[in-house]
């Protein structure tokens, strides 16, 4: 089960990477580059979704991420159009910092049935978008407001909320292409209060930011745009990972 890798970062302090792939973006190029250096640098986990996908077929680009590397294929969808039974899980989000029943629950009632036929690792998820600076597009789509960056107890009782009713990871976003990445008080807030995995992500474009959320309590980081914009980065945070 691939849960039990989640779990062994936050039981071993150990830390790991995630690559954010949106399969819109995947143009095959740019993408085989990518997956080939994550494959070589040990990446933990490619996460492949987005808020927005209007063109590529999330199968194929599977079979592409397949036929280049062996990293676990996580889904990490912004719709239930994005779910697939080639992937290895799938992240099953309930938006808990926002007040949207369909992105709490409503959606999900739609799929289960459907992911059950599937057969794909369900990994229960609360997510929690953050304030990254700017309006982001899952901000937008899920018509919910970001929890403040500056707010750490309403971070930390949001996070055991989700934690009590059940969710196995915490994922704290700041949204892709955030202004700012997650404050560190923030996730230091929630990091030390629960006890499943904690992932965080948005707005990560260094590694100076990625040592820092890895500091505050981050189990697993997750890295898209900037490594779509410059691959090597891939190289020079899964070094910073390795001497954590
Ligand atoms: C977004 O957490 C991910 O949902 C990654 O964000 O693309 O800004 O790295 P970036």
């Amino acid at each position: 089960m691939l849960l039990n890798k989640f779990i062994q970062f936050k039981t071993s302090g150990q830390k790991g990477l995630a690559v954010l792939i949106d399969p819109d973006k995947a143009d095959s190029k740019g993408l085989i580059k990518r997956i080939e250096l994550a494959q070589q640098c040990s990446v933990d986990f490619i996460f492949l979704g987005g808020s927005m996908v209007n063109g590529n077929e999330i199968g194929e680009v599977i079979d592409l991420i397949r036929a280049y590397c062996s990293i676990p294929v996580v889904l990490f969808p912004g719709s239930s159009l994005q779910l697939n039974e080639k992937a290895d899980a799938v992240l099953f989000l309930s938006l808990i910092s926002g007040r949207n029943p369909e992105y709490l629950i409503g959606n999900h009632v739609t799929v289960a049935p459907y992911l059950k036929k599937m057969g794909v690792e369900v990994l229960p998820t609360g997510y929690m978008l953050v304030d990254g600076g700017v309006q982001t597009t899952a901000s937008y789509i899920s018509n919910s407001t970001p929890l403040p960056n500056n707010k750490p107890m309403i971070a930390q009782a949001t996070a055991l909320a989700g934690e009590m009713l059940g969710m196995k990871l915490i994922y704290m976003d700041a949204g892709s292409g955030a202004m700012n990445p997650i404050a560190k008080e923030l996730i230091e807030s929630v990091a030390g209060q629960i006890d499943c995995p904690l992932i965080v992500g948005g707005g990560i474009t260094n590694e100076e930011q990625l040592l820092s959320a890895y500091k505050a309590g981050a189990d697993i980081v997750v890295v898209g745009n900037a490594i779509e914009q410059n691959a090597e980065l891939i190289e020079r945070l899964t070094d910073e990972k390795l001497k954590y």
